[in-house]
């Protein structure tokens, strides 16, 4: 059976479990990292040298960075709605994946480290500002995509809306005021009826409150 570690309060980990669910695999799933600890062992490292989770361990293979992980799990399941077998087709949520990973995440990263994760009085408001705006750009990228697309690639859901999508709920619940537009609202409450999403994605994560040692 599949192993995937990682705290579930780890935004990368909730991706991996929402997938999980998504397409009803099996697995069990090892809490790790944050107060859990387990990172620093050479156990560990011979999983991921990175020593950083999600991790995922299938038999005698590991595979770490989530994405890389989201990727993997589609290739292997065989539906072909998430892995399609044309490169082109795949093309069309891999670039959402990675824009996600490289732009509207670190953007979104640098509100929660700038806000949410810091004690009051170390926040740097100018910053998480900056940071919210570059947010709100990349909202508005979304909603011209959806303007025309239920999912953000095509018709059906795809790891393009679990990569991005993931974003949404901690964005707008964290306490920053961020306006969705129309189409991005109609998205989200897609996402949000969907049980993956509410299971993993829409925890608790208080405990991250004004903590930044993890
Ligand atoms: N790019 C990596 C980032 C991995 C990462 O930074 N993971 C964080 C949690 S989101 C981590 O391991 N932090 C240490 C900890 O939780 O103790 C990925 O997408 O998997």
């Amino acid at each position: 059976m599949i192993k995937i570690y990682g705290r579930t309060t780890s935004f990368n980990v909730q991706k991996v479990m929402w997938l999980l669910e998504e397409l009803s695999l099996e697995y069990r799933h090892i809490e790790l990292g944050g107060r859990f600890g387990g990172l620093d062992t050479d156990e560990f490292a011979r999983l991921n040298p990175m020593r950083k989770i999600p991790v995922l361990v299938d038999g005698q293979k590991s595979v770490w960075e989530s994405h890389t992980i989201l990727r993997f799990l589609v290739a292997e399941c065989g539906d072909t709605n998430w892995y399609p077998a044309s490169s082109y087709l795949r093309s069309q949520y891999e670039r959402w994946m990675d824009w996600a990973h490289t732009l509207f995440q670190p953007a979104f990263m640098a509100t929660f480290w700038g806000y949410y994760r810091k004690p009051e009085k170390k926040r740097d408001m100018a910053m998480v500002r900056y940071n919210l705006e570059k947010c709100q750009k990349c909202l508005a990228i979304i909603d011209q995509q959806l303007s025309g697309l239920k999912y953000l690639a095509g018709e059906k859901i795809s790891l393009a809306d679990i990569t991005a999508g993931a974003i949404l709920y901690r964005l707008t619940e964290q306490g920053l005021e961020i306006s969705l537009p129309n189409h991005v609202e109609r998205w989200y409450r897609d996402l949000k009826s969907r049980q993956g999403y509410r299971k993993w994605i829409m925890s608790d994560f208080t405990e991250l409150k004004g903590r930044e040692d993890f």
